[in-house]
């Protein structure tokens, strides 16, 4: 028997607080001690000079979402996990969907049938509330937040989903009593409805004027009706991908008034803009999202908010429907308006790897930072902390070893994802990992994925960590 069944040695190795040289020595799957030398394992990986980070937790992906269009997510648990494995995140927190007329308890259900035996990295659910009624706030929502699944996805737009603010209160006020958490889709459906008639009406159905439809003050607009609506109970809330600089400043506006309102960007708000929507032909479609990609001067606000504090966690927003698929975003034709394209874009891979060669190889955000909002953060507001989202004594083995020389054209052949495109397709990065372990055992490694299905287990998360850093002083902030 070895002391040790692995130990990474001799790593730069990152949490949220401090970088650090060390050897990691892994026992059952658990980091079990970390030190300057270790000895006594069954295999030793040489991480010298190499930085090894937490493996990542995606606080936000789609995978194997039911959607009432007809479209069919391009991702299930295998290939989404998959996916995550080799771009080093080993958490993953997809959403276990509510259809109007049914419970909680019957996504929840469904859920785990989907996950079951064929997740490569472990998981945990987040809920979406669509249909509140008072058994849903009365019983069911306290009693699932006590089960392990503390927090719930509310949306102000999209028809079959959105509630209204009354209905938005109800959930808050469980939140507040039970102590979950809710994220918040901020986008004023009224006007994006107004706004799509108008622009149907003079013929402007392509792709790119879907950003039109959705443009900067809706997004504003909603999330300032967001954080109203939180201070009136005096319950945190966690706006989901925030894309637009009106929205940030109403965020840093509540942050410096002491509100405990936490943000969430993603890639896409930092590589794209709504250029891309207007790509020849059809292509745009690959990027329609929502809320959409702005312009240039929007993703300097973005990089502004990572690395000031504004925003605590950086999630993929994964939703991936394929391009080139009657299913997917072609479901309505090449022809159809913009209204009919499937929401959301692939990037479960692509989230650390773009963060880490552009953010901190850049010099934009330091490596505890990067940690944080790519792991350590999400880890806590969903209560899964310490046990995930950093590298300490006890926590599981979830590591990431990075290649920091390896340079790359990012193209859609080396992902591991069940879409037909990227939308990052050529952008050159630096850095990528080398070695992915989850619960101590590999999952990717020298460009292959090593993990098995089956091997993710299901966390149940609890109630959100309060110790979470939000309002520190932005350097940036302007009060209008
Ligand atoms: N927007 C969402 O709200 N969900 C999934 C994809 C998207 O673009
Ligand atoms: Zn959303
Ligand atoms: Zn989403």
């Amino acid at each position: 028997m070895t002391a040790f069944d692995t130990i990474v040695r001799g790593g730069r190795v990152a949490t949220a607080a401090d970088v650090v040289t060390c050897d990691i020595g892994i026992k059952d799957g658990r980091v079990a001690a970390l030190a300057e030398r270790l000895e006594d394992a069954g295999r030793i990986i040489d991480a010298a000079g190499k930085t090894v980070t937490p493996g990542g937790v995606d606080g936000h992906c789609h995978l194997d979402q039911p959607s009432t269009d007809g479209t069919v997510a391009a991702d299930d648990f295998l290939t989404g996990t998959r996916s995550a494995a080799a771009g080093g995140t080993t958490t993953v927190i997809p959403f276990a969907l509510q259809m109007r007329g049914h419970s909680l308890h019957e996504a929840i259900e469904d859920y785990h049938g989907r996950a079951q035996g064929k997740a490569l990295v472990d998981y945990a659910f987040h809920l979406i509330v669509t249909d509140p009624t008072p058994q849903v706030t009365g019983q069911e929502l306290p009693a699932l937040i006590q089960d392990g699944y503390s927090s719930f996805k509310i949306y102000m737009t999209y028809d079959d989903l959105m509630l209204n603010d009354g209905q938005i209160l109800d959930v808050l006020a469980v939140a507040r009593r039970h102590q979950g958490i809710v994220m918040i889709h901020a986008e004023n459906s009224d006007c994006i409805g107004w706004l799509t008639e108008r622009l149907e009406e003079a013929g402007k159905t392509e792709p790119r004027y879907h950003a039109t439809s959705r443009p900067r003050p809706v997004e504003r607009e909603a999330t300032h009706r967001a954080i109203t609506l939180a201070e009136l109970l005096d319950v945190p809330i966690l706006i989901v991908h925030v894309s637009a600089r009106e929205a940030v400043r109403e965020i840093q506006r509540a942050q410096a008034r002491g509100l405990k309102i936490f943000g969430e960007t993603c890639p896409q708000y930092l590589f794209l803009t709504e250029d891309d929507l207007a790509a020849p032909g059809f292509e745009g479609a690959k990027c329609i999202c929502s809320p959409p990609p702005r312009d240039k001067e929007n993703q300097q606000v973005i990089w502004d908010g990572l690395s000031n504090g504004t925003f605590q966690v950086f999630s993929s927003d994964h939703a991936p429907t394929r391009y080139d698929d009657p299913k997917g975003k072609m479901i309505r034709g090449t022809k159809a308006s913009f209204r009919w394209i499937p929401n959301g874009i692939p990037g479960i891979e692509t989230r650390l790897p773009l963060l880490y060669s552009e953010g901190v190889g850049k010099g934009r955000i330091d490596l505890s930072t990067f940690v944080a909002l790519t792991a350590t953060n999400a880890a806590k507001i969903y209560g899964l902390y310490p046990r995930k989202g950093t590298i300490a004594v006890g926590s599981d083995a979830d590591i990431v070893i990075w290649d920091d020389e390896r340079e790359l054209t990012l193209t859609n052949d080396m992902l591991h994802h069940n879409v037909d495109y990227t939308p990052y397709e050529g952008t050159c990065l630096k850095g990528w990992p080398a070695t992915v372990l989850c619960r101590g055992q590999v999952v990717f490694e020298d460009g292959e994925v090593k993990g098995q299905p089956g091997h993710g287990e299901f966390l149940p998360c609890a109630q959100p960590e309060k110790a979470v850093p939000v309002g520190r002083p932005v350097t940036d902030f302007q009060p209008a």
